[in-house]
């Protein structure tokens, strides 16, 4: 967000530069305010102020919902595109990003269940770290049982084999079973298209950037569709993430153009260039919650007359805990999701949400975001991500 934020508002800094060397302390560094690289091409004319992701719908006034207009298909730039790296083993690779998190586990409960007597105040401690780490009630009351019940059985206290036994119980809690995978190939003559929803700030976005990255590192032609038409910055910050692996994105350059218009512009593009994935992003904030539940629906509907959306990927930000869940339920009801995308797993010691999102809401994690670089987003594993969890 900051970034973006200097980016767009660099070319109005160097305008009124003047105005605002007036503006600040002497001694305040201005220099390093405008150090980024060149901006990039604005082709929409920057709002005088930008929203900040923190701020609620409900104080913006309803746009005008003009007739729709036609969504601009913004052409390949010759630049030099970045090279993304490839997705296989990402959550590996960046485990130690999430284990430095995630020490509840790894420390906290390990610690606990190594003690050469575990009487009752130490299976209660067990389960206060458990939903300290947002398993939530029922799983953690859950785990505790099985784990009392297999030390009494096995009778093992050793550190190594109550770590083989913690893995092999929160293995089960989250899965391995379900179906992960992104359905994100052409079927029947035309791309498969993937919908990204989820609350303003959580990392729509960056998420539709990132995984158009990693459909890129695998050959596939892709295109971004910018339904978030909320406000222009929205477009903007997806277009850049497009450009810089050369990949499309339809657009309107109307702020509250109808973004059910533009998700539908960008599937008939996607079509046209037979692209083997079209990505809608689409905006988190609406008047009301009703209205952007039924914006959505609508959205999707629009998509769909020309070619089926095959996923719906609600995006939860894993630093709100089981706040976000709550928020994030709203969407299961307008939406048919198919797939969650957990962000900012690099910032949480919490990593039982995983285990509480997928029995609250019944669709599996499909895809974890571990930073805020452009290739930290990673295709999710139980196994892996548990012996993250539990990593000395
Ligand atoms: N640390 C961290 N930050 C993230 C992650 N994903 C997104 N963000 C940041 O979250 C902020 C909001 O992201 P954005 O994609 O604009 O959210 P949107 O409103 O849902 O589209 C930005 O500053 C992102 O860089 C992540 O996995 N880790
Ligand atoms: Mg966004």
């Amino acid at each position: 967000m900051e970034l973006l934020l200097i980016a767009f508002l660099v070319p109005v800094l160097v305008g009124a530069g003047a105005v605002v060397a007036l503006d600040r302390p002497v001694d305040e560094p201005q220099v390093k305010v405008l150090e980024p690289p060149a901006p990039e091409p604005v082709t929409v004319p920057a709002p005088v102020e930008a929203p900040t992701v923190e701020e609620e719908a409900v104080v913006e006034p309803e746009p005008e919902l003009a007739p729709d207009p036609e969504p601009e298909v913004i052409a390949e730039p010759e630049v030099e595109l970045e090279k993304p790296a490839p997705a296989a083993g990402r959550l590996a690779r960046l485990r130690a990003r999430l284990a430095k998190s995630n020490n509840v586990f790894s420390q906290g409960l390990l610690a606990l269940l190594a003690q050469d007597d575990i009487d009752e105040d130490v299976w209660d401690e067990i389960e206060e770290t458990l939903l300290i780490s947002d398993l939530g009630a029922d799983p953690a009351l859950e785990l505790v049982d099985r784990l009392k019940e297999r030390v009494t059985v096995e009778g093992t206290r050793d550190p190594e084999s109550v770590r083989a036994m913690l893995r092999e119980e929160l293995v089960a809690m989250v899965d391995p079973a379900m179906d992960r995978r992104l359905s994100a190939t052409r079927k029947d003559d035309k791309p498969a298209v993937i919908m990204v929803v989820g609350v303003n700030g959580v990392g729509k976005t960056t998420t539709v950037g990132k995984l158009a990255r990693v459909l890129v590192a695998e050959d596939r032609e892709v295109v971004l569709g910018a339904a978030d038409t909320f406000r222009a910055a929205a477009a903007e910050q997806l277009t850049t993430w497009g450009e810089r692996v050369g990949v499309q994105t339809v657009r309107s350059e109307q702020e509250g153009a109808d973004p059910a218009s533009v998700a539908f512009s960008a599937v008939e593009t996607g079509i046209a260039q037979e692209a083997d994935v079209v990505l809608v992003d689409t905006a988190g904030r609406l008047h009301s919650k009703a209205n952007l539940m039924e914006e959505l629906g609508k959205v999707k509907r629009v998509a769909e007359k020309q070619a089926p959306v095959g996923e719906v990927l609600l995006v939860i930000d894993a630093t709100t805990g089981q706040n976000g869940l709550a928020q994030a339920k709203v969407f299961t009801e307008a939406v048919n999701v198919t797939g969650i995308v957990l962000t900012k797993m690099d910032g949480t010691a919490k990593g039982g949400i995983v285990v509480a999102i997928q029995r609250q809401l019944g669709v599996p994690v499909k895809l974890i975001g571990l930073g805020e670089g452009a290739d930290d987003l990673a295709p999710f594993e139980a196994e892996a991500f548990v012996d993250a969890l539990i990593a000395s």
